[in-house]
């Protein structure tokens, strides 16, 4: 976003803001925004272009291993309260111009990209629903049927809640709301843009403006139909406790000790590959490749490891899923494999 106080002026609050957090002073980042809000900048410009980046590079610095999980809870615990001081600004008494309800898949607990999400629509006069992280589906669809939603917006900032966002376009097409638009948002969809179509979506948007901008537009969109998963994420997902099983006990059995570090890493990978079977293509795996080659490290394994791990995986598809899935599954690792040993500079995987 471009307002007048853009630029250096910008850039030089969000360094302070970023130490602040860093800091874990909610006092400094305060000052940061009272000196911002003194100078006319707008509330949702605090929100866009202190807050959100300020919050990603806090992000990067844990990734890299610079900032503990204490100080990344606390800088987003500055973040969410210093959102509760600016609200006033975005609160409208007369919001009645259309209905959402908003908020964050199951097992996902980043909610406050949607909780700006919701005063953004809030401001711009739309009757607003929010409800945070970690929504069951069903009670998702029960709100937008008793509040009678023009729109639902849903949140999942990790790639391996993808497939529970066509869960809920399912779900509202099972009990005839399918007519109601749903629009998602997260980092899968701020790297990959076009992704909501795979989901049966009507649109998503990289930050809260873009949010109101697509929902306005998607409003006079026909009817989309919700599609069915395609089937190598159901059988994924069905098998997958199954293949974590059988993988761990074969990294063991291979001179591997800690099981429990095992099958939460089986866990992720297999979630991850179930997401992009969900979308229908790897390449959402490629991101997190390069997330697990500099972060995974940090968490006692390295990529030669993970590449090990990975071929063991490989077989266990092979033997647990029926083809073809099994065959699509195997491919959509094998591309996680490449994209992890190109991320991490080793030599390519030669084809099992
Ligand atoms: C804070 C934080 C957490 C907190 C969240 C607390 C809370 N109250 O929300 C906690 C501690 C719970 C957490 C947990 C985890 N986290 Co975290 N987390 C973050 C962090 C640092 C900031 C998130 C944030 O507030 N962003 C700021 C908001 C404003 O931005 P946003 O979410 O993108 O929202 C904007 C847009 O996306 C869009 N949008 C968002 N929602 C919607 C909805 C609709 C409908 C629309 C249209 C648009 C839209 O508009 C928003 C506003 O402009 C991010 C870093 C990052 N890059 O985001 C990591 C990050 C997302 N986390 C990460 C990870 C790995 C995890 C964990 C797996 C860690 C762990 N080992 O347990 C868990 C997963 C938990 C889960 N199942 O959900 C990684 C993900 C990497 C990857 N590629 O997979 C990141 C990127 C950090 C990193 N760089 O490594 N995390």
């Amino acid at each position: 976003m471009h307002y007048e106080n853009d630029g250096a002026f910008m850039e030089g609050l969000r360094q302070d803001y970023i130490q602040a957090l860093v800091a874990g002073s909610g006092r400094a980042a305060d000052l940061v925004v009272e000196t911002a809000l003194g100078a006319t900048v707008k509330p949702q410009q605090i929100y866009l272009d202190l807050f959100q980046p300020s919050a990603y590079a806090i992000g990067r610095l844990w990734q890299a291993n610079r900032v503990s999980v204490a100080q990344e809870h606390l800088a987003t615990a500055i973040i969410e309260r210093q959102m509760g001081e600016l609200y006033p600004y975005f609160k409208n008494r007369n919001a009645t111009r259309h209905t959402i309800v908003l908020g964050c898949v199951p097992d996902e607990w980043h909610r406050v990209g949607v909780r700006m999400v919701s005063d953004f629509f809030e401001a711009a006069g739309w009757q607003v629903h929010y409800l945070g992280a970690n929504v069951p589906i069903r009670e998702l669809v029960g709100l937008a049927r008793e509040t009678s939603a023009d729109m639902v917006g849903i949140s999942a900032e990790m790639l391996f809640n993808l497939p529970r966002v066509g869960e809920l376009v399912r779900a509202l097409d099972a009990v005839g709301l399918g007519g109601i638009p749903v629009i998602a948002g997260g980092m899968p969809f701020i790297e990959q843009p076009e992704l909501w179509s795979a989901l049966s979506l009507h649109g998503s948007a990289g930050d809260a403006a873009a949010a109101v901008a697509t929902a306005e537009r998607v409003l006079g969109d026909r009817q989309i139909e919700a599609r069915p998963e395609p089937a190598a994420a159901t059988a994924l997902r069905t098998h997958r406790e199954e293949i974590v099983a059988m993988a761990t006990a074969r990294c063991l059995a291979a001179g591997d000790h800690d099981r429990a570090l095992l099958n939460a890493g089986f866990g992720f990978a297999t979630r991850m590959l179930e997401a992009a079977l969900a979308v229908g293509t790897p390449t959402p795996l490629g991101g997190q490749a390069a997330w697990a080659t500099e972060r995974q490290p940090h968490d006692g394994v390295a990529p030669e490891e993970m590449l090990s791990h990975f071929a063991h995986l490989n077989i266990v598809l092979g033997q647990l899923l029926p083809p073809p899935e099994s065959y699509q599954a195997q491919a959509y690792l094998n591309y996680l494999m490449d994209e992890t040993a190109r991320r991490a500079g080793l030599p390519p995987i030669p084809p099992a």
